[in-house]
């Protein structure tokens, strides 16, 4: 059986278990806790040496890269196809991946460091706290990670993040309008990497920008109805973790609301 090394929150394992589910693929869940520090114990780095998660080991092959997973498990397991299959659908699900892994899911780490388990990293000893930070291997990951915990959403690096997440609000919005799905006629590895980050800005209380745009909000619904929505995503959801996250959220907005603008 598959294997996941994955966490209920972290936004690229959440489109990995879409896929799963929303194509009937088992496996083996083993969570890694990104809070106390998992994702840089040893023998979790001879898998995944970027020190994240997810990884998918499948049949002996360890897989990295949650768009490149998502794309494996398409070919591997197509009996559910989530690419269209002609050359330009499958282009334009590239682009969306590219999107996501080049800007996007930067920025996200950037605006949830800077609210979401904010408080709790900063009630940690800080000796812990710091050996975390340190052994994020990418010197400009670590770098935004120690300056978001420090300065929340005054730290320098968030308003950019913020709008880059925007774009990615406005993006959809534009591609939504004609369609009801990001890439061909159906929920595909496109809608599945992206809901997460949408969910990300529902839960650190920035739903407006959601409603705000409505293609986007009516898209959100129709992944929210699917079944994989509620195996792969919310019940996996923390909820006090969740209402942390909302209640930060709403505790900075009067900070945030005039970088939406
Ligand atoms: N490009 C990687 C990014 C993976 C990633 O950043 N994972 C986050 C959770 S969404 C993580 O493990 N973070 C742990 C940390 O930054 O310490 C992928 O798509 O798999």
């Amino acid at each position: 059986m598959l294997t996941l090394y994955h966490n209920a929150l972290s936004t690229c394992s959440q489109k990995v278990r879409l896929v799963l589910d929303h194509k009937g693929i088992a496996f083996e869940s083993k969570e890694i806790d990104l809070i106390s520090g998992g994702q840089h114990d040893a023998d979790y780095v001879k898998l995944n040496p970027n020190h994240v998660v997810p990884t998918v080991v499948d049949d002996g092959h360890v897989l990295i890269e949650s768009t490149l997973i998502n794309e494996y498990l398409d070919d591997a397991y197509p009996e559910v196809p989530m690419r269209p299959a002609d050359a330009v659908g499958r282009h334009t699900v590239r682009m969306w991946g590219k999107k996501l892994d080049q800007k996007v899911h930067p920025a996200t780490g950037v605006v949830t460091f800077a609210i979401g388990p904010r408080n709790i990293l900063l009630q940690q000893p800080e000796e812990v706290r710091d050996a975390n930070i340190n052994a994020i291997p990418d010197p400009a990951r670590r770098a935004a990670r120690r300056s978001v915990i420090e300065h929340g959403v005054k730290a320098p690096e968030f308003e950019g993040a913020l709008r880059a997440m925007i774009g990615l609000l406005d993006d959809m919005e534009e591609t939504l309008s004609p369609g009801a799905w990001l890439s061909g006629q159906s929920f595909g590895i496109a809608d599945a990497g992206v809901l997460p980050y949408v969910l990300r800005l529902d839960h650190v209380a920035m739903g407006s920008l959601i409603e705000a745009r409505p293609a986007l909000a009516e898209w959100y619904s129709r992944v929210q109805a699917l079944p994989a929505y509620a195996t792969a995503v919310d019940g996996w959801l923390p909820a006090p973790v969740v209402e942390m996250f909302r209640n930060n959220g709403k505790a900075v907005w009067s900070d945030v609301e005039p970088l939406t603008r």
